[in-house]
């Protein structure tokens, strides 16, 4: 059975990595074709819409504008990759992926972007970790949980940001991460899932978690680089979550 672990801390004074802090702007793509060929490894970040992906790079990266964070849902459209480490070889990308649960997208474009994540999260091979960021308020829903049957066969970390903890007292707070850890052991025994998995309260207002995130990211990047990369996840070809 996957192993839930508890990476949840505050830190009064917050270190940030420096290893993050040099992300720059790398790459975007809008398909699995022009995805960049570089080898490095990548940890992406993957949520429903408004979860508060891109505002979550930019807190770890402790840059404001990295990536493109929005009020209005379903504002990052495509694949953006920022770089960190060495500027003439990065250590490691950084995904931010379009969220997914956005209600206003056109049914052909949700299809085309769901057939896309899904075949990305199944197949892409410089994929070394997953970050799946979900409103603490909201806790884990069906469309997060089918989102993990697909990297069940894949077998990449995955690490849980429950987003906008500043929302939620320090109780209710508590009682969000134990019933999403109880939710994630649940499913993962269910779909097979073999890899480890970790769950987190975060805040982008606050900087709760930041380090534990940090280090998470910054562990699982240099674990990679220590281990070459497979040619591919050897995943069965997917079909797409509902949206
Ligand atoms: N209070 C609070 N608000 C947050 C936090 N993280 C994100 N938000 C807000 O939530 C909204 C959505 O954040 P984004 O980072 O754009 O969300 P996203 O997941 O990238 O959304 P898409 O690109 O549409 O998939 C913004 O108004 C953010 O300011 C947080 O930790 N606390
Ligand atoms: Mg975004």
């Amino acid at each position: 059975m996957a192993n839930i672990g508890n990476s949840s801390r505050s830190a009064p004074a917050v270190r940030f990595s420096p290893l993050l802090h040099s992300a720059r702007f790398f790459v975007t793509s809008s398909a699995m074709d022009n995805l960049p060929d570089t080898g490095v490894p990548e940890i992406a970040f993957v949520g429903r819409s408004n979860a508060g992906k891109s505002t979550a790079i930019n807190t770890l990266c402790q840059q404001r504008q990295l990536a493109f964070a929005s009020k209005t849902p379903g504002r990052t459209q495509h694949i953006n990759f920022f770089a960190v480490g060495p500027r003439q070889r990065p250590s490691g990308l950084l995904v931010d992926l379009p969220g997914y649960g956005y209600a206003a997208v056109a049914k052909a474009d949700k299809q085309r972007w769901q057939r896309f994540l899904a075949q990305y999260l199944a197949e892409r091979a410089p994929l070394v970790g997953l970050i799946l960021l979900a409103d603490a308020r909201l806790g884990l829903t069906d469309i997060d949980l089918s989102l993990l049957d697909f990297m069940a066969p894949a077998s990449v970390p995955l690490h849980v940001l429950l987003t906008k903890a500043d929302k939620l007292n320090r109780q209710q707070g508590q009682r969000a991460a134990q019933s999403a850890r109880d939710q994630l052991a649940q499913h993962a025994q269910r779909a097979g899932m073999t890899a480890p998995i970790s769950l987190q309260l975060f805040s982008a207002t606050r900087f709760t978690g930041v380090e534990a995130a940090s280090q998470w990211i910054e562990s699982h990047l240099a674990q990679a680089q220590q281990a070459p990369l497979p040619d591919a996840h050897t995943a069965a070809a997917p079909s797409p979550p509902h949206a």
